[in-house]
Order: structure tokens, then C-alpha cells, then sequence
């Protein structure tokens, strides 16, 4: 059975960063991982690659030949691929008995990776959720959001509530308050009120977080996504023993973690010892 991660997001959202990190990160837990490129435009890879699209297409090609810009030339890029897709099957064949694959997808609106400063803005937090919610129902795949880049979380001012607020997404009517003190904001109250209830209605929504940097983070990602994408099964025989050796194991819940996170990326409210 074949494993992998498809990694999507919003341009800059740290994908490629991601692949290299997560790559060295598993060959290190003894996987063996193939990155495979799918982004044209992705001019110096920090990771060995497997499969890369360049082989295919260049972007730098289309966009002359074309007369296109850098998006256009995507697109084109894209559907090049899939009329193509037997090229991709071909290289990927060798690779499907015995690796774990990472696809490093160009930045798209759609995501999985978003920058975790987003929550500092509200109206890109909801549009973050949108996205997310949007990928979740079109991809119909296991799903894991992340709010990447978390060190950075308060690079652009403080968050107005606590950071399991924004990866547990449980009441969003919070939100809509704040949204209102905004002038901006309040001329589209009932549009977001109402993409705000879709998303709650759902509620299928919520962020894990990740500092590619930091090996505890990436380690609890990678039990989750091994969680979510059955990896956990693999290997084991199809028999009542062996699933009730998984479920008796202990899960390590997020409860705790996203105020673990927040104590160590974000800045504490009431500095009462500063007397200076
Ligand atoms: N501080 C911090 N910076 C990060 C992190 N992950 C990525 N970056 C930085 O974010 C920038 C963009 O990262 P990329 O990995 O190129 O992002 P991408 O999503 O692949 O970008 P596109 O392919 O252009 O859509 C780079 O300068 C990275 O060094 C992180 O966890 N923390
Ligand atoms: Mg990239």
C-alpha cells in the first residue's frame, strides 16, 4: 500500500520549505521518502528530488512560447501535466512499492498550509477557513490543516484571543464581533456571518500548527497525518489482535498542545513584573 502527503497552500505558505523538512524528518525515523516536484516555478529545490515536472515543462518555456505571465503559465503548466499524467504514472511506478511520497504542489487559493499570521487579521482568517473548508469538501481526502510558520505568528500584531481560538474553530460569533469595530468590515456584516455559519455548520475545520524548525512540532505532525492517512495500519496483519493492540494504544490528544504552542511563540498579556 502506497503512503504519502499531497502538500498544498497559498503561495509562500512554506510547502517547499515543508517537503525538505518533513522529507529529512522521515528518512531520519528510517522511511524512505521520494519529494516529488510538482511546481514549475520552483527554480532551487532545498530537497533531492525524486520525480520533477521541469523534466516535462518549463515554466520559463510556456511563458515565452505563449506570451503568457506567471499565472497563466501555470495554468498551462498544470494542464500540460494532466493531459500528460501517464508521464507522472511512468516515473512514479518504481517509487510506489517501497516509498513514502511527498508532492510539492505550486501555491494555489487552495490549501492545507496557511500562515499562521493570518490569525492576526480576522477577515483572512475566514477566508483561510473558507479555503480550507472548500479544499477538504473537493479533495475528499484524510485532511490535516496547518497553520504553518508559527514562530511568526505575532509578526504582525497580537492575536485577539487565545491561539486554541483559532485551530479548534468552535465559535466563530467572537469573530463577528470584532469584525464590527472595523469599519471596513462591517459594510459586508451579513456575508461573513453567513460564511462563517457554513463553516460552522460543517465543522469540519481546524489547525494543527507547525514550526518546520522545531522537531517536537514536526513529530506531532507526523503522528497525526499517520493517524489520518492509516500509515499506523500498514504492516499489520487484518486481524482483531493486531486492531486492538492500535486502539489500546494511548492517544496523545491535542488538548494540551495548542496552550503549550501559545506559551512558546506568543507573548504574554499582563507583564506584571515589568516595573521599568
Ligand atoms: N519563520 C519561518 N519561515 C518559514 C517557515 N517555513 C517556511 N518559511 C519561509 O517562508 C518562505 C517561503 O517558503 P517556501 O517553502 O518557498 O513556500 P512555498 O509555499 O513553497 O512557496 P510557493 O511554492 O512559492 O508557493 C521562505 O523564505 C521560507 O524560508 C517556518 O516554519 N517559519
Ligand atoms: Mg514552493
Amino acid at each position: 500500500m502506497v503512503f504519502g502527503q499531497v502538500v498544498i497552500g497559498p503561495p509562500g505558505s512554506g510547502k517547499t520549505t515543508y517537503c525538505n523538512g518533513m522529507s529529512q524528518f522521515l528518512k531520519l525515523i528510517g522511511r524512505k521518502v521520494a519529494v516529488i516536484n510538482l511546481d514549475p516555478a520552483n527554480d532551487s529545490l532545498p530537497y533531492e528530488c525524486a520525480i520533477n515536472i521541469e523534466d516535462l515543462i518549463k515554466l520559463s518555456d510556456v511563458m515565452t512560447e505563449h506570451s503568457l505571465g506567471p499565472n497563466g503559465g501555470l495554468v498551462y503548466c498544470m494542464d500540460y501535466l494532466e493531459k500528460n499524467i501517464d508521464w507522472l504514472q511512468s516515473k512514479l511506478e518504481p517509487l510506489l512499492k517501497d516509498h513514502y511520497l511527498l508532492f510539492d504542489f505550486p501555491g494555489q487559493g487552495a490549501d492545507s498550509k496557511v500562515d499562521a499570521h493570518l490569525c492576526s487579521d480576522p477577515a483572512k482568517y475566514i477566508s483561510a477557513l473558507i479555503l480550507s473548508l472548500s479544499t477538504m469538501l473537493h479533495l475528499e481526502l484524510p485532511h490535516i490543516n496547518v497553520l504553518s510558520k508559527i514562530d511568526l505568528i505575532e509578526s504582525y500584531g497580537k492575536l485577539s484571543f487565545n491561539l486554541d481560538f483559532y485551530t479548534d474553530v468552535q465559535d466563530l460569533s467572537y469573530l463577528q464581533h470584532h469584525l464590527d469595530q472595523d469599519p471596513r468590515s462591517a459594510k459586508f456584516r451579513k456575508l461573513t456571518k453567513e460564511l462563517c455559519d457554513v463553516i460552522e455548520d460543517f465543522s469540519i475545520v481546524n489547525f494543527t500548527t507547525l514550526d518546520i524548525q522545531d522537531k517536537e512540532s514536526v513529530g506531532n505532525l507526523v503522528k497525526l497525518i499517520d493517524k489520518s492517512n492509516g500509515y499506523i495500519f500498514a504492516g499489520i496483519d487484518a486481524s482483531a489482535v493486531e486492531f486492538s493492540k492500535i486502539a489500546v494504544r494511548q492517544v496523545d490528544w491535542d488538548y494540551y498542545r495548542a496552550a503549550a504552542v501559545q506559551e512558546k511563540y506568543m507573548k504574554d498579556d499582563e507583564d506584571f513584573n515589568n516595573d521599568d
